[in-house]
């Protein structure tokens, strides 16, 4: 095993240094992991100014997923008190490819390592909710884990009554006041959940499943960051449309839907 499984901390330290030698940037202000679907709306943010592939820093796996890119690029943003140096990745990794929690959360820690005092989380994942449409975004309030899988190791016993940032959603509000919110179900995946296991989640309070995001979400707010988590809804939940889910159609809304998603997410940026 690597460091990596070892020392997943001090591995990101230095992804974070590597970051900043590729870049020229000692640090970063912001970062943000764009889910399946996301990529034109980090395209919305303009031309970075570096792209290259996630493993040119240490510790990253090379992505599995068609459509998840395995890729980082650097952005300089103009804000309203000068530049905002945002990291982003194109690409994750997930629980379900079975290579334990610590590649999943190691883009976010080495992100705050790198200085990101702010870790945006999108996904795209399916509506339990029935008032939710296909192509709608939803912010993340809150979120339960049937994963129950934690990347923190130890007594670090953290309070996540706040884990969704209050105060950049409320950002988010201002943009666009027609947001919904939802509570966002982990499932490990890779199987997406039977018709039964979604009235489950439904009679517990979840509005949204997918199978990322709350591990990051974890680990980003343990080191000190503030987190937000936006969510594309991409189909209805097994068992609501009578249709079954398929890949290439959640890639599809996806893509239809992240354009005007980036454009929020760079107004969003401008005023953090
Ligand atoms: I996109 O319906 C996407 N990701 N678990 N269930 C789960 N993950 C998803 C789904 C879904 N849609």
């Amino acid at each position: 095993m690597s460091d990596l499984y070892t020392d997943p901390i001090g591995t990101a330290t230095v992804a974070a240094a590597k970051l900043a030698q590729l870049t020229g940037k000692p640090h970063h202000d912001v970062a943000l992991v764009m889910g399946s679907g996301w990529v034109s709306a980090a395209d919305a943010l303009g031309t970075p100014t570096h792209e290259f592939p996630a493993t040119s820093l240490p510790g990253f796996l090379v992505p599995t997923v068609e459509g998840h890119g395995g890729l980082v690029r650097s952005y300089d943003l103009q804000g309203a008190n000068g530049t905002i140096r945002a990291l982003v990745f194109l690409g994750r990794t997930h629980l379900y490819e079975g290579k334990g929690v610590e590649p999943v959360v190691h883009g976010v820690r080495t992100a705050v390592k790198a200085g990101c005092k702010v870790v945006v989380l999108t996904n795209a994942c399916g509506g339990i909710n029935r008032d939710y449409k296909v192509g709608q975004p939803v912010l993340i309030r809150d979120h339960i884990s049937m994963t129950a899988v934690s990347p923190l190791i130890g007594a670090d016993f953290v309070d996540l009554t706040d884990l969704y940032s209050k105060r950049i959603r409320a950002i988010l509000h201002e943009e666009d006041p027609t947001l919904a919110e939802g509570v966002y179900v982990h499932w490990r995946g890779p199987a997406y959940e039977t018709p039964a296991e979604i009235n489950f989640l439904r009679t517990v309070g979840a509005d949204l499943v997918g199978m990322s995001t709350v591990p990051e979400a974890i680990a980003a707010h343990a080191l000190g960051a503030e987190v937000l988590g936006i969510s594309l809804v991409t189909n209805a939940a097994a068992g609501i449309s009578g249709e079954k889910l398929s890949h290439l159609e959640v890639m599809a809304a996806g893509k239809a839907a992240a354009g005007k998603m980036g454009d929020l997410l760079s107004k969003v940026l401008h005023k953090l």
